[in-house]
């Protein structure tokens, strides 16, 4: 499976999917990434050998939606938590970039040791600015039961449209009461927070994301009613309900 080197073989059936998984766990040993996010790229992984591993035309529909609404906000915030550090640093540093959007640190798990860790990681990747770590604008949004209630003023806090890749429990919801627009790229469509969102990309977040910086190179060029139509045309509902009878299909055909 691994040469001398260590190097997945790329003779090896799962040899990409192993391939991410090394990644994720680099990153849990320089500590970006906690324990409970191997776990939870494992449930991630079980949706993506259902949909077949492949990016599928709902989730470009969606990726599309997505980075339209993100070109369409006034103060678009892309939150970066370990998983995310650690699979996509160089792409989210990109599509912030593209987007216009700030970057902040956000973690479920906090801790102001990996906060640091991933913020010195993103910059490695080319962020210049990189929010969630300056006490100093540190506030709350009571609404959230995690330590995610802790923002930046300058980001996630006065955000209008918030990119959440692998999201979990009650904050999507928290942040639409407060009138924000949610994105979200998770692999689980039945998940709370796919359902919740304005835009779920049901996808692998090491796919969504290079999709969506191709995305935007090309619509950065659109003008703003191009881009209204394409967001005011996709049904978040639609696209989820598609996508779980494609798993559903999925799973029928191995009987
Ligand atoms: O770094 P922290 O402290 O902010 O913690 C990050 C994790 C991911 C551990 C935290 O947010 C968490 O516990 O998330 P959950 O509740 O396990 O939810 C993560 C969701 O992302 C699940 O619905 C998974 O199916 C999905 N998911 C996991 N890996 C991927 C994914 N979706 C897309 N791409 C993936 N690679």
């Amino acid at each position: 499976m691994r040469d001398l080197m260590g190097k997945v073989s790329p003779l090896h059936p799962r040899a990409e999917s192993l391939r991410i998984r090394g990644r994720l766990v680099k990153g849990f040993r320089s500590g970006l990434v906690v324990a409970e996010g191997l776990a939870a790229h494992g449930r991630g992984e079980a949706f993506d050998y259902i949909i077949g591993e492949k990016t599928t035309e709902h989730a470009k529909k969606a990726a599309e939606a997505a980075v339209a609404m993100l070109l369409l906000a006034k103060r678009p915030v892309i939150s970066v938590n370990g998983n995310v550090a650690a699979l996509v640093p160089k792409e989210v540093v990109r599509l912030a970039d593209l987007v216009g959007a700030k970057l902040e640190v956000n973690l479920f798990h906090g801790s102001v040791e990996r906060e640091v860790k991933i913020e010195k990681h993103l910059r490695k990747h080319g962020a210049k600015e990189v929010l969630g770590v300056d006490r100093k604008f540190f506030t709350r949004i009571d609404e959230i039961h995690s330590d995610r209630r802790k923002v930046d003023k300058r980001g996630i806090a006065a955000a209008d449209v918030v990119l959440v890749p692998l999201e979990d429990g009650d904050r999507t919801e928290a942040l639409k009461k407060l009138c924000k627009k949610v994105v979200t790229i998770d692999l689980n469509p039945m998940s709370r927070t796919a359902r919740a969102a304005n835009v779920t990309i049901v996808d692998n977040v090491v796919r969504a994301l290079p999709l969506m910086v191709g995305i935007a190179k090309k619509l950065s060029r659109w003008d703003p009613a191009k881009l209204h139509k394409t967001t005011c045309g996709f049904d978040n509902t639609k696209n989820l309900k598609a996508m779980t009878e494609l798993i559903s299909k999925g799973l029928a055909k191995t009987r």
